[in-house]
């Protein structure tokens, strides 16, 4: 019995050497260049390439046949995408399951939409992981998989918009905010799973303090917590301490952003994923 998570490159995760995790690369394209999201992209040569590049920039999602090669031959599939509500990627794993259940009517394909991206999808990954290992049945790891999802959140701090702007993921009201030198964005995954602003902090350590506020009012009571970041280990380490010196065995672990988080989240970003 073959068993095989796969996550889109949004969530930051990379292919395991068992395949017992896959992960499907977007791509994030510029007028001279295509960067594909997967283990061999130098995250911080494309950042920096960007930082310079002034024309035009976007991303694209997998397409059907990347998700079909991802399935590779596995019995059961769990699979889950960024938010449906800023990609098409959910659309296209939808369409590779139906094609993939009919082409192999004993195996079984449940694609989660995230209704977020990045280290929310992680902590998801890790639940999938653990209800994999306990033997649980397929129909079983799908229920509790739902249910689990109704108390992970993310929440976000950005010093720049301007890439979610250009390509219509957040309005331009918002992005100008962010314009503001030293202005940080603080918001989380709505539930509808598109970017809520929440609050505009003067600096950084005000913005880290407003993120704490913010994972508390979601319901954060010392829960596993992800943070990726972008290039910025320093707020990320900070965001740490804080959090320990309120709970302090929390779970807390910081990772980085890879290619599409990146470009989208920027220099200085933060994601947070956590249980509330
Ligand atoms: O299909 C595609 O081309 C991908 C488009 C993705 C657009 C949004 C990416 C957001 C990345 C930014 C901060 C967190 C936002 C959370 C919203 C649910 C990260």
């Amino acid at each position: 019995m073959k068993v095989r998570i796969v996550a889109d490159s949004s969530a930051d995760l990379q292919t395991t050497e068992d395949k017992s995790i896959v992960s499907v690369p977007l791509k994030i394209m510029t007028d001279n260049a295509e960067y594909i999201d997967d283990e061999m992209l130098d995250v911080k040569s494309m950042t920096e390439d960007l930082a310079e590049y002034r024309g035009r920039s976007g991303s694209a999602c997998p397409g059907v046949g990347e998700w079909m090669d991802a399935f590779g031959d596995a019995d059961w599939v769990l699979g889950i995408t960024i938010t449906s509500n800023l990609s098409g990627c959910y659309n296209s794993a939808m369409v590779a399951k139906e094609t993939y259940e009919s082409e192999h009517p004993e195996r079984k394909v449940y694609i989660i939409d995230s209704l977020s991206t990045g280290p929310e999808m992680k902590i998801i990954v890790e639940k999938l992981q653990a209800l994999i290992a306990e033997g649980k049945a397929f129909e079983e790891i799908c229920e509790a998989i739902e249910q689990y999802r109704k108390r992970t959140f993310l929440v976000f701090c950005l010093k720049s918009l301007t890439n979610l702007a250009n390509n219509g993921r957040v309005s331009l009201a918002v992005a100008k905010i962010a314009g503001i030198l030293g202005i940080h964005v603080v918001g989380r995954a709505s539930e509808e799973g598109t970017l809520e602003q929440k609050d505009k902090a003067r600096g950084e350590k005000k913005a880290i303090l407003s993120l704490v506020k913010n994972m508390k009012e979601l319901g954060y009571r010392g829960g596993k917590v992800i943070i990726d970041h972008c290039f910025n280990e320093e707020a990320a380490l900070q965001l740490k301490s804080l959090i320990r010196k309120e709970y302090q065995s929390a779970d807390v672990r910081i990772g980085t952003t890879k290619g599409l988080c990146s470009f989208y989240a920027e220099r200085g970003g933060l994601l947070v994923g956590f249980e509330g």
